[in-house]
């Protein structure tokens, strides 16, 4: 255990995160410390550029270091174990520089603390506002960090996992982020620059919750609310004027903002909440935003309410149209007429953009089972968008575990598959890696189905699914429809941008 390197009386706190600019994590725990009178300076490694995501060189880390001093302790987000390999890197690299305790955090770190002691000195599990800001009293008084709860650590070799601190039921205590500010610096494309990165952005993104009422088993939310006891209070929302007041003040700060981007795992279907919501943001906020919800949590009167107040598109995740994965493998208990009502519900209601969620083409379905997708898909009403992911096995997921004792794969074969090169996980995540003819057949007549131009032919193709013309016609159009995806990507953000400047 690292204690008592860093001078008592030391108040500067650095926090490092990757590729996400955005972060809201980090900029929560920012928030929580610089309150509590600490000095923080926050580094964002990198744009989000997924499996195009580069390491940062040595030389900006070292330039940052050097502006930075020696700080009370250095914490690093690490919300996903796509990029663990550079997190590690850069500390690594930093521990050469500095003998302040480099502390890890995030959901991952949470989950696995064990696997990333390796490259740290603590993690901090769970939610981190008040750990973080227990941690640098601690520090700065000299004290000792070992009882503290949320935290892991190794001694004598062996790791201690602390139990976990009750989390916060009042979110409007935990203050919102502050965009600006010159305490911020970004790594991008080889260079240092002092700026908080979010603050040009077209976008503002939020989230106006925590949790999630759900427990799918690819997700680690159902983990996240296991570790806290399965406390039926875990779905936490913030009020909304809390929310728009936030919103009120990235507005004044963002002179190119044009969205608001909510990024609550299941967006509130509270009536009450609706309400209040819907008649503060037309009359405060008025700019196009976006939400995602859930087929279960899908309403008429709430739909209508939220387009009337800005809402320009809706994500919401169906995952696979066979009722027995949904249910055998996912955990997800919607029915098909529920899904349809919901996806009806959303073409009433005009939604402007409407984007469903699959996860499809992994070796827990079979192509029967991929087949029953496609069917769904092509019944789905009104314009939508199909986002098709690949399954990515994230550690310390129930479906992890579930696919080893079903015999699927061996422990060592997961591993391969789980900590593969970021940009190989990046890649099978954003496109299903999907090899078997009839699979790739069913996975690319689903794609049309989002195209009302190709909606006939992929009707037809539907019905000869063994044939080998079929199956080159397939891949025909799926390759142009990839194109035609990108024109709608580029032709919706535009949209977004122009309704923003009219007003
Ligand atoms: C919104 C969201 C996104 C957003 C933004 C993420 C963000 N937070 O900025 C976007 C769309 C960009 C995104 C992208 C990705 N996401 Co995401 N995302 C989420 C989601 C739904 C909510 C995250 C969130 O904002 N929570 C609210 C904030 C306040 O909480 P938080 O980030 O967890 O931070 C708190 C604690 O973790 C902790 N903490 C965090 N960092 C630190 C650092 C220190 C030092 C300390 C002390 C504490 C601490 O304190 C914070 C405040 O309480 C989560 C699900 C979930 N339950 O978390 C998935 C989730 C985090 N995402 C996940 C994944 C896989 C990804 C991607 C890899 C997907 C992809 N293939 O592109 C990328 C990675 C992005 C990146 N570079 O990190 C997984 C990660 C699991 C894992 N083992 O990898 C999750 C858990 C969902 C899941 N399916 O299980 N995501």
């Amino acid at each position: 255990m690292k204690e008592g390197l860093t001078a008592p009386g030391n108040r500067k706190v650095a926090l490092i995160n990757f590729f996400n600019p955005k972060s809201l994590g980090i900029r929560f725990i920012e928030q929580a410390l610089s309150e509590a009178g600490y000095d923080v300076v926050m580094l964002h490694i990198g744009g989000f550029r997924g499996a195009y995501s580069v390491k940062p060189g040595e030389a900006e880390i070292r330039e940052f270091m050097e502006l930075l001093g020696e700080p009370l302790w250095i914490g690093f987000s690490v919300i996903s174990y796509f990029y663990q390999e550079i997190a590690a890197e850069v500390t690594e690299l930093i521990r050469q520089i500095t003998k302040a305790p480099l502390v890890w955090g995030g959901v991952y770190t949470t989950l696995l603390p064990d696997r990333c002691l390796d490259f740290c000195d603590y993690v901090i599990r769970g939610e981190g506002e008040a750990s973080a800001v227990e941690f640098s009293e601690r520090l700065a008084a000299g004290a000792d960090v070992s009882d503290m709860q949320n935290l892991a650590y190794r001694a004598n070799g062996e790791t201690v996992v602390n139990p976990v601190r009750p989390f916060e039921t009042n979110l409007d205590l935990l203050g919102v982020a502050e965009l600006g500010l010159s305490n911020k610096y970004f790594i991008n494309d080889g260079k240092l620059y002092q700026a908080d990165p979010g603050l040009d952005s077209y976008s503002y993104e939020t989230s106006a919750s925590r949790g999630c009422p759900y427990a799918c088993t690819y997700c680690s939310s159902s983990n996240l609310k296991r570790m806290y006891g399965n406390a039926s209070h875990y779905t936490r929302y913030r009020s909304a004027r809390h929310v728009i007041d936030e919103l009120k003040s990235a507005k004044a700060k963002m002179k190119n903002l044009s969205l608001i981007r909510f990024w609550d795992e299941v967006f509130s279907s509270d009536p009450a909440w609706i309400d209040e919501f819907s008649a503060l943001y037309k009359s405060e906020i008025g700019i196009p935003f976006e939400m995602w919800t859930h087929p279960l949590k899908i309403n008429g009167a709430m739909i209508s309410k939220l387009v009337g107040a800005g809402m320009r598109f809706v994500g919401m995740g169906i995952q696979s149209g066979s009722p027995e994965v949904r249910k055998k493998v996912f955990r997800r208990a919607e029915s098909q007429e529920q899904i349809m009502q919901a996806a009806k519900t959303l073409a009433d209601c005009r939604v402007p953009q409407v984007v469903y969620d699959f996860i499809i083409g992994h070796p827990l379905e079979t192509a029967e089972q991929m087949k029953e997708s496609y069917a769904l898909c092509s019944e789905l009403p009104g314009k939508f968008t199909l986002q098709l992911h690949g399954l990515a096995f994230l550690p310390g997921t129930d479906i992890v575990e579930e696919t080893i004792k079903r015999g699927v794969f061996t422990r060592e074969e997961m591993d391969a598959i789980m900590y593969k090169p970021m940009e190989r996980l990046y890649l099978a995540w954003n496109v299903a890696e999907v090899t078997d003819p009839e699979k790739l057949f069913w996975y690319r007549v689903t794609y049309l189905t989002q195209f009302p131009t190709l909606r006939g032919a992929a009707r037809r193709l539907s019905q000869k699914p063994g044939e080998e013309k079929s199956r080159k016609k397939a891949a025909r159009y799926y390759s142009l429809s990839r194109y035609f995806s990108k024109l709608r990507l580029v032709r919706n953000k535009g949209i977004n941008v122009i309704l923003e400047r009219r007003k």
